[in-house]
């Protein structure tokens, strides 16, 4: 068995960081549990270009408040309790509102490395 805290974590390099959002990463490729799962934090009043041509993700919404809009397609509220399956890897614009930073916890499978940054088409590669 594994039990961490999300405080332990986010005081180590699970935590990652980027423009309009940080990630922490508390379970990893290398847990061996064939997904990986992350608490992320998308800053407020941000719009992030999101496209997992690799990877299936769920995110579930925790609090703050946003929308989802994919590409070619519709634009879904995001609230607490709200869950996203990007069944597809469906490309999108995720929004979090003005002075509602939005906390999630997301799902990805195959599980994420840990060194993962989005490449300029909000893609991450696919690590052996
Ligand atoms: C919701 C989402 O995909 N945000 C980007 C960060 C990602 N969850 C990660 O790398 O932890």
């Amino acid at each position: 068995m594994i039990v961490r805290t999300l405080d332990e974590c986010r005081d180590s390099e699970r935590r990652v960081v980027a423009e309009t959002w940080e990630s922490v990463r508390m379970l990893l490729k290398d847990d061996n549990m064939g997904f990986s799962f992350h608490i992320t934090t998308i800053f407020e009043n941000t719009e992030t270009h999101i496209h997992y041509q690799n990877h299936l993700e769920s995110v579930f919404c925790m609090s703050g408040e946003g929308e989802i809009e994919v590409v070619g397609g519709e634009t879904y509220p995001i609230k607490p309790g709200t869950l996203y399956i990007l069944d597809k890897h469906d490309e999108h614009y995720l929004r979090a509102y003005k002075d509602k930073e939005m906390v999630m916890a997301c799902v990805f499978n195959p599980p994420i490395t840990g060194q993962e940054v989005h490449d300029e088409n909000g893609v991450y590669p696919l690590v052996d």
